[in-house]
């Protein structure tokens, strides 16, 4: 099945075909990583958004993860992911954009260090049903000083409010929170956009600090 137009993405239309190739003339590439707890949606978002048919690792849960990715909260949910989600979104000619989904859980962060290099930011991905899960990536987030905002993703059930998601995050106000639909390529656009305008507007507080006398 064309990952595509998988169930895991009823919002995303577009076909594997449609996909443009990279072009060429590309010669910047940026990298923008997509963190979360289990089954919060960063292989969907991943998908939603890129260009190409993204590449993941997506492998059937084994006796491995059995007592330690809760699955009770994600019904229908058999795989988990083990690595990374890869995809590509090219902005224009010479810029391509890359992303990362991966794992936030404690036991893959032996992974990150790498992965933190050279990026530009982070979204994180939060399931308000299970905002635990995402203490350990926003921590290290903190830690690494990687800019990022947070990502609530909508699965129906009770509504909190944002300053309540805020609150429950221990979240400071210039961090921005965001709500999205994973599976939608235009809900998904907008979040990278919501991180590219919080990247842009931590640049130029920056540049007025550094010629503020
Ligand atoms: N209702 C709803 N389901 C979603 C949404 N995003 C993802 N899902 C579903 O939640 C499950 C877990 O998503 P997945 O992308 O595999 O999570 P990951 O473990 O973070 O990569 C999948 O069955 C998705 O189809 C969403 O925004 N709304
Ligand atoms: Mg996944």
């Amino acid at each position: 099945m064309d990952s595509a137009t998988s169930e895991a993405n009823p919002g995303t239309t577009q076909s594997a075909s449609d996909r443009p190739p990279l072009l060429s003339t590309a010669a910047n590439g940026l990298k923008i990583v997509i963190v979360g707890g289990f089954g919060v949606g960063k292989t969907t978002m991943v998908r939603a958004v890129s260009d190409i048919r993204p590449l993941n690792t997506e492998e059937t849960m084994t006796r491995a993860g059995e007592g330690v990715d809760d699955l009770s909260a994600v019904r229908g949910k058999s795989t988990t992911t083990i690595a990374f989600d890869f995809g590509r979104i090219s902005l224009n000619e010479s810029t391509v954009l890359y992303l990362f989904g991966a794992p936030g859980q404690e036991r893959f962060w032996f992974l990150w260090d790498r992965l933190f290099s050279g990026t530009l930011g982070a979204v994180v991905l939060v399931d308000t049903r299970r905002l635990d899960e995402c203490w350990y990536a926003i921590d290290r987030l903190e830690a690494h000083g990687t800019p990022f905002i947070v990502a609530r993703n909508d699965f129906g059930g009770p509504r909190h409010t944002a300053e309540q998601v805020r609150e429950a995050l221990d979240l400071s106000e210039d961090i921005p929170l965001v709500d999205c639909d994973a599976r939608s390529r235009e809900s998904s656009r907008d979040v990278l956009l919501a991180l590219v305008h919080h990247l842009y507007a931590l640049s130029t507080a920056r540049t007025a600090r550094e010629i503020t006398p």
